[in-house]
């Protein structure tokens, strides 16, 4: 089966200084090496786009578990300026046109909005269109690329190192939901529909099980009980009545760009599910991944734990952006919304480990269980913490 045919689905780092990044295949002169290997053939990929100057070299860059990301370095009036080339993955994403008008119509929102502040053109992406005027090419192999200018002097955490930056983090999410709160008619296409469904992951959840295509449902006793043990809880967010927004959907904090200098949460990258959702999606995976310091994929877990000034932090920040749209109920949830989508993303990497890692990169044998595992521990870290939490919520004014 091919890798995301089914979600029955790394940290990372931003583009570092020259020296560093572009130290392989190159020759002095800055031109690529012909020997270079290239296997994604992404030099003649990157010439279909309208891009000045010369290309120096092109890397692979992130830790994204979905697409594939390189760093590509031209030289324009000898000066080197980095782009992002992205290679979409269609058997996730099943209509990538569809998905890019969305970030088409999104990023153009966003720049309009932001185009009077300071350094307003790092502060939504930018792509960069195609010679034929589209701002995706498809290759040879019936494969979809688009390129991004790159935000300069910024990078992505896989975990936070400190409550500011979780601050700084939520605070850009909640902002980024914001600016897109009026972002005018039709609707945004659903890229993946149900994504955030529980009620759904929790179903395919119980045909894994079933079927245990590769024969690891001995391997996860322990996690299979703890999610059938919680099945309960997957419907309440989809049952409390609250308003549909446009959302991000994935705002894991390496989805963020956060300044060199300041820390401020210069840009929410990664736009591929941005479509209509609950603002507790957003919410809930910051407090899956921006309240602690391990991996996701942790061995450890003695490391895994909510870390509540962390969790304080994420709610100063998103509710110093977003708390002057945000409903009581919506309020009300923020802290459940942090163990739902923690147990929603944990169902989706055991489903993964159930069905033979179909979905999620994985770069080590186990690695979707050991994810698996780090949700479950978060989970019982916040069930240990809900009550404070909910305290917390109720005693900040946004
Ligand atoms: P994935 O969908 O695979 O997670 P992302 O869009 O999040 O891919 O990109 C992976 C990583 O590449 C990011 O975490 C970030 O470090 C880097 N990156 C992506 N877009 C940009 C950009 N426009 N400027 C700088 N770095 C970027
Ligand atoms: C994937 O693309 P990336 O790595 O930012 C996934 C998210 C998960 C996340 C878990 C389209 O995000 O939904 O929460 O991995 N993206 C998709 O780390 O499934
Ligand atoms: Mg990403």
């Amino acid at each position: 089966m091919q890798r995301g045919a089914s979600e029955t689905p790394s940290g990372s780092t931003g583009p570092q200084p020259l020296g560093r990044r572009l130290s392989l295949g190159l020759k002095t002169n800055g031109e690529p090496c012909q020997s270079m290997s290239d296997p994604n053939n992404t030099t003649a990929i990157l010439r279909l786009f309208q891009i000045p100057g010369d290309l120096a070299g092109v890397e692979p860059c992130g830790n994204g578990h979905i697409n594939d990301t390189f760093c590509a370095v031209f030289y324009e009036a000898g000066l080197p300026v980095r782009y992002i080339l992205q290679r979409i993955n269609s058997d996730i994403f099943k209509d990538p046109v569809a998905l890019m008008q969305n970030i088409e119509r999104v990023t153009s929102h966003l720049a309009a909005k932001v185009a009077a502040e300071p350094d307003g053109a790092r502060r939504s992406l930018t792509l960069v269109p195609a010679h034929d005027g589209r701002v995706w090419r498809v290759d040879a192999e019936g494969r979809f690329w688009r390129v991004y200018r790159s935000i300069e002097n910024a990078r992505s955490y896989d975990a936070p190192e400190s409550t500011e930056q979780a601050f700084q983090a939520a605070r850009a999410f909640g902002r980024f939901q914001q600016m897109l709160a009026d972002l005018p008619a039709p609707r945004l296409y659903d890229t993946i529909p149900d994504f955030h469904h529980t009620p759904k992951r929790f179903l395919a959840l119980e045909r894994a099980i079933a079927a245990d295509a590769a024969g690891r449902a001995t391997l996860a006793r322990p996690e299979i009980e703890f999610a059938l043990a919680r099945k309960s809880i997957a419907s309440v967010l989809l049952d409390a009545g609250l308003p549909e927004r446009v959302t991000h959907n994935d705002t894991k904090i390496n989805n963020v760009m956060l300044d060199n200098a300041t820390g401020e949460g210069v840009c929410v990258i990664d736009l591929d599910t941005v479509m209509p959702g609950l603002a507790l999606y957003d919410f809930g995976d910051m407090v899956r991944t921006s309240t602690c310091r391990a991996a996701e994929d942790e061995r450890d877990l003695s490391r895994v734990n909510l870390e509540f000034p962390f969790f304080e932090a994420l709610v100063r920040g998103y509710l110093s952006s977003a708390g002057a749209f945000l409903t009581p109920q919506e309020k009300q949830h923020l802290a459940f919304a942090g163990k739902l989508i923690t147990f929603e993303q944990g169902i989706r990497f055991l489903t993964d480990f159930l069905a033979g890692d179909t979905y999620y990169k994985v770069h080590r044998p186990g690695q979707n269980l050991d994810r698996t595992r780090t949700q479950f521990k978060l989970i019982q870290s916040i069930e240990m913490q809900e009550e404070a939490m909910n305290r917390l919520v109720e005693s900040i004014e946004p």
